[in-house]
């Protein structure tokens, strides 16, 4: 193993811990105006670092260092230059990932197996490809010579921070456009390594300007007349304020926005082999997943074989300190997202749905959700209907291919869907009538950035990743 964590002040070292991080704004660190945040280790609930926060002035500053910066050096750019530095923050990012990945996990409360094997992997992944669009543009297919846009407002969420960063920044550089990106506010510190690492690189001054702060500072960013081009990552409230605010300019807009993903298995799947992809698709990251397979839909005649498996299969997951590498379920990220798990899960026990719990042990402190099932579900009861994003699985049941489609539509949201059957046929037949921008079929949550990913109705609109995902940063 490449990690062995011991105990938490030593890896503290290993991340570089420091006492205090600040806004970065046209190559530098600054003293922000805005009052400094406290960011919180969800597995203790004690406070990790300070963080500076950017006045409205300080968004003025880093708007116009991002102008200057897409005028002057990084707008005209060759393509082949602007890749030499995508493949250095590449390597760096590699480099350092160990020091991230027990950042990020500090931060958020994510296991290190998974900030490790998935985030800081994805992260890395997503620079050499877009590295490798850079110099490409031409051939894309968008004919001669297309435009980069300006300079991209960039709003992240907290459940992968530095992977959602990679999402937004990679393609957008690549483009030749430049960035002001707020980082969510429970977790802004690897954002603020990865503008090290822009500093590592020498990136010219001015293309990435990291901004924490809260929501306020995600709304003026929205609103503030030197950006061109807004892509957002979060709640479905946030998005369609933001999709009003943005209305009335010529803003360019791309949403990415909750889901509420059904797993579908039908009789004839591998038994197994599913309830492996229904685990990972609900507990993966603590059910922080906006493509979280968070409704389970399986045939009637084999529900009670697969509540078995799966129910003996969630007891063996391992819950606890997100340092440890056997751990399976980490801290959930706040307090208030806790709140909203509690929230909604007793909803379900009033509407009448049956709860079980795994028996796992629970640490004494910090913010834990055991991982629970709900059967009988309805679709009607607020569990099947709204995101819980958390560790929570509500179970419905269907009879033929027809009802799963229409079970499995019955949503506002269409981020992502699974299918579990052994036959090819029927993966086509099922796919091409749900409403979902992705679809997995005999796996769960597998991204590559070669592969758009994006959503239908109330999960947004435009596509992150691949060719399409560059098309959001271009004039065409
Ligand atoms: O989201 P917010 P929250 C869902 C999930 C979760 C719920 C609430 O169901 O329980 O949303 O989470 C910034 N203008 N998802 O409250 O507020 C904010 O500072 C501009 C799904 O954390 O949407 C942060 O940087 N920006 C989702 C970012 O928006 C604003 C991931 C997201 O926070 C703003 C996260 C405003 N008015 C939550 N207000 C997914 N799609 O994966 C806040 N922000």
């Amino acid at each position: 193993a490449l990690f062995d964590y011991a105990p938490a002040p030593e890896s503290r070292d290993i991340a570089n811990l420091r006492p205090s991080y600040r806004p970065f704004i046209d190559g530098e660190f600054v003293d922000g105006g805005g009052d400094p945040l406290k960011t919180v280790n969800p597995a203790t609930g004690e406070v990790l670092a300070e963080v500076g926060t950017v006045a409205p002035s300080d968004l003025d500053n880093a708007v116009k260092a991002a102008r200057r910066a897409f005028e002057k050096t990084w707008g005209p750019m060759p393509g082949a230059e602007r890749a030499k530095y995508l493949f250095r923050i590449a390597r760096l990012l590699q480099e350092r990932s160990r020091e991230l990945a027990v950042l990020e996990t500090l931060d958020n409360g994510k296991p290190i197996r998974e900030s490790r094997d998935a985030d800081l992997r994805g992260v890395a992944a997503h620079f050499f490809y877009h590295a490798g669009w850079a110099d490409k543009l031409d051939y894309a297919g968008f004919g001669p010579d297309p435009k980069p846009i300006g300079v991209a407002g960039q709003i992240i969420p907290w459940n992968f921070p530095l992977l959602m960063l990679a999402w937004k920044i990679a393609p957008a550089l690549a483009t030749g456009n430049t960035v002001v990106l707020k980082p969510a506010e429970t977790t802004p510190l690897t954002a603020l390594v990865f503008a090290e690492i822009c500093q590592q690189a020498e990136l010219p001054h001015g293309v990435v300007n990291i901004l924490p702060g809260a929501g306020d500072v995600g709304a003026q960013i929205v609103r503030h007349p030197g950006v061109d081009k807004i892509a957002f990552t979060g709640s479905t409230e946030v998005g369609k304020l933001i999709q009003r605010q943005v209305a009335g300019t010529s803003k360019r807009l791309t949403l990415e926005l909750g889901g509420k993903a059904a797993n579908i298995v039908f009789d004839d799947a591998p038994l197994d082999q599913a309830v492996e992809g229904v685990v990972n698709g609900i507990f993966f990251n603590q059910g922080h997943v906006c493509c979280a397979g968070s409704r389970l839909l399986v045939q009637e005649s084999i529900v009670d074989e697969l509540m078995d498996k799966l129910r003996r299969r969630v007891g063996t997951l391992r819950l606890g300190d997100p340092l440890d590498k056997n751990t399976d379920i980490g801290a959930i990220n706040s307090a208030e997202q806790l709140a909203k798990i509690r929230e909604l899960t007793e909803s379900g026990e009033a509407e009448g749905a049956v709860r079980w719990t795994s028996p796992c042990p629970m640490p004494e402190r910090g913010f834990f959700f055991a991982p629970t099932v709900f059967s009988d579900v309805q679709p009607s009861m607020r569990i099947a209907r709204e995101e819980i994003f958390g560790p929570v699985l509500s179970v419905l049941t269907f009879r033929t291919p027809d009802e799963a489609v229409a079970k499995a539509n019955n949503t506002p949201y269409g981020l992502s869907a699974g299918i579990w059957t052994e036959k090819g046929s029927r993966i086509l037949a099922v796919a091409g009538k749900l409403r979902a921008g992705v679809v997995w079929a005999n796996t769960f949550n597998r991204f590559d950035p070669a592969a758009p990913f994006g959503g239908y109705q109330e999960s947004g609109f435009g596509r992150e990743g691949g060719r399409t995902g560059l098309e959001a940063y271009l004039n065409v």
